[in-house]
Order: C-alpha cells, then sequence, then structure tokens
C-alpha cells in the first residue's frame, strides 16, 4: 500500500543526503564503510541502542519544542511491556539482597493546571546499582527493578527501590566504535525511567536524574532536562528500622 509520509521523508532524506555528500566530499569508500558499519550495527543487535543514543533525544526536543509541563525525554531501549504491579506505597520488585543504597523516590501528578491525576498509570524501570537492566543482564532476574503502579486520590506516589549507578552504553561493539570515531566517553548520569498514563491527557515519557551527578553536563544519550534533576537526600536508616543509611528523592510532575 502506499504510504505517502514514506514518500515525503525519503524524498526529503535524499536532498539532505546529497548536501551532505558535497559539503564533507565523502567518496565512494566513505558511503561502503557507512553501509559495512551498519551492516555490523545490526549483526550486533544494537540499532535500538544507536538510535535511542544518538537521536531519539533531538527527535524529541523537535516533536515537543514548547511544552508546558514535566519534559519528556528518551524512552530508550531497555523498557519491556507489562511489568508486575505493584501496591502504592510499594517496593519495585527486587532480589532478596539487593545490592545498592535504599531509595524511596515518591513523587505528585498533576496537569497543567495543578489538578491532581488520581489513578494515573506509571511504569517505572531501571539499572541495578552495578548499572545494568533486567532482561538486558544475563545474572538479574526478569522483572528484576521493574514495575507498574498507581497514583492514589491525591495524584501521589512512594516507590521504594535503590539507587541506581551510573550507565554505561555497551562499549564494545560498533555503537563503541561509533563513540571512538567521535571521541564521547560511553556514560549516562543515574536516572530512573518513567512512563506516567493519565486516565485523561498524554502520555509522558520521561527520566529522572539526580543534582551533582558527574555526567549531568555530558550524557551520551543528552537526554537530561532541567525540570527532571532532583535531589538524593541521605537519612540515618535508624529512622525507618533500617541497618545502613537510606536516601530520598521527590519530584512534582505535570501531564499535559
Ligand atoms: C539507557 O539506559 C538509556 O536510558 C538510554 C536513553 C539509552 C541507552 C541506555
Ligand atoms: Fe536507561
Amino acid at each position: 500500500m502506499k504510504n505517502q509520509k514514506v514518500i515525503d521523508v525519503y524524498n526529503g532524506l535524499v536532498i539532505k543526503f546529497k548536501e551532505l555528500i558535497s559539503e564533507y566530499e565523502l567518496d565512494h569508500d566513505d558511503y561502503q564503510a557507512l553501509v559495512n558499519w551498519m551492516d555490523q550495527l545490526g549483526r550486533a543487535g544494537e540499532i535500538p541502542l544507536f538510535m535511542d543514543v544518538f537521536l531519539e533525544t533531538h527527535a524529541l526536543q523537535e516533536m515537543y519544542k514548547s511544552v508546558k509541563g514535566t519534559e519528556p525525554t528518551i524512552l530508550g531501549p531497555y523498557y519491556i511491556e507489562k511489568t508486575p504491579v505493584v501496591q502504592n506505597p510499594g517496593i519495585l520488585p527486587q532480589r532478596e539482597n539487593e545490592p545498592g543504597d535504599v531509595l524511596y523516590f515518591s513523587g505528585s501528578v498533576k496537569d497543567v493546571d495543578g489538578n491532581p491525576l488520581a489513578n494515573t498509570k506509571i511504569d517505572m524501570w531501571q539499572a541495578d546499582a552495578n548499572g545494568e537492566y533486567s532482561y538486558f543482564a544475563e545474572d538479574i532476574p526478569d522483572d528484576n527493578l521493574r514495575g507498574v503502579f498507581y497514583t492514589d486520590e491525591n495524584g501521589y506516589f512512594e516507590v521504594r527501590t535503590v539507587v541506581p549507578g551510573n550507565y554505561s552504553i555497551p562499549a564494545d561493539g560498533p555503537t563503541g566504535q561509533f563513540l571512538k570515531w567521535i571521541d564521547h566517553h560511553p556514560y549516562r548520569p543515574a536516572h530512573l525511567h518513567l512512563l506516567f498514563q493519565p486516565e485523561k491527557g498524554d502520555k509522558l515519557v520521561t527520566q529522572i536524574y539526580f543534582e551533582g551527578d558527574q555526567y549531568l553536563e555530558d550524557d551520551v544519550a543528552q537526554g537530561v532536562r532541567g525540570t527532571l534533576i532532583t535531589k538524593l537526600d541521605k537519612h540515618a536508616g535508624a529512622e525507618k528500622g533500617l541497618k545502613s543509611n537510606y536516601y530520598t528523592a521527590h519530584l512534582d510532575f505535570e501531564l499535559r
């Protein structure tokens, strides 16, 4: 079936492609090197990784230039649908001795006029303290540090998890080769992924980051937005009957 969007985008791409070829004086060897590298990228299963690290942020910034409320950012390649539903307040699925510091992450969810959004579905997923995601690392049980919960009648939620580690994108394949070419490190700041689906209104795909993280300014995926940075507050464990200290972080979200 004919698809006009495909025709239009393809024609636009040809025009830009030709401009780049003459601007940078690319030759047939350069073209073949591109084809070869793209072939490697596909064979390594890294197309979603590459796209989400190097292009998704730019696509989103263009699509949502002047959004009100909390800014969207990268979904990334590690979202899994239909993870376990947890209570609110609740605990994100985790191993018995999950490594890392305990984190109570809470938030309120409102519309852009300040009305609380009760019963908003929230998907949350994150790397563990070592920067590894379940389903994408061999030694981690399925659904570890992934779950779905719903805001209460005041649009509030609280979930117990662990502080995520700094994350390095895989650096030993074709995406890593590209990083060497552009002379960039493979790190992202520590982050939590969140997908909000309110009963009415637009969904929001976003992430949160933590003040003071060394990679906020220099995220390989350029996913950081000002409205998404929160503070990690340290507390003495005795307050909650815990053996070690724990952290809290809070952010108020505004959905369109
Ligand atoms: C990630 O964990 C991520 O969040 C993004 C955007 C890209 C690669 C890995
Ligand atoms: Fe991530």
